[in-house]
């Protein structure tokens, strides 16, 4: 035969009014993981909206006395590849910086360079001056 408390109703309210605490609680802390995560998540992806990162590898071609495209970007530590299919030979001289160009590139060949340091790489060819093109390490 159970013993009712002294005072049911106010014990009653003592352990409803505990448990919504508790209920608040875990509601606060359940949101505060939700927003952890949900913050977590949008930065990560914030950061690959605002910044697309450059490719690692990107293909030039050399068509009607011309480097197609003229404009490219690759990531540091990538690599451009110029692709001759053009009827005449070319070769690739680079403006700044400084650095050793391509051997001729025949019809059908093709050279690749690979970009250690981030920057603007300027290029033209020594044989027909008037072609140029750009390379941005990023
Ligand atoms: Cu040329």
């Amino acid at each position: 035969m159970p013993d009712l408390p002294p005072d049911p109703g106010r014990a009653t309210a003592a352990t409803r009014a505990g448990r919504a605490l508790l209920l608040a609680a875990a509601a606060t802390l359940g949101l505060l993981a939700v927003a952890c995560a949900g913050s977590d998540g949008s930065s990560g992806s914030a950061g690959t909206a605002t910044t697309v990162a450059a490719p690692r590898s990107v293909t030039v071609e050399i068509v009607d006395g011309e480097f197609d495209p003229r404009h490219v970007e690759v990531a540091v530590g990538g690599s451009v590849t110029w692709v001759n299919n053009d009827q005449t030979e070319h070769m690739i001289a680079w403006t700044a910086p400084n650095v050793i160009g391509s051997p001729l590139i025949g019809k059908a060949g093709s050279y690749t360079r690979s970009f250690d340091a981030p920057g603007e790489y300027r290029y033209y060819c020594s044989i027909h001056n008037e072609m140029k093109g750009e390379v941005v390490v990023r």
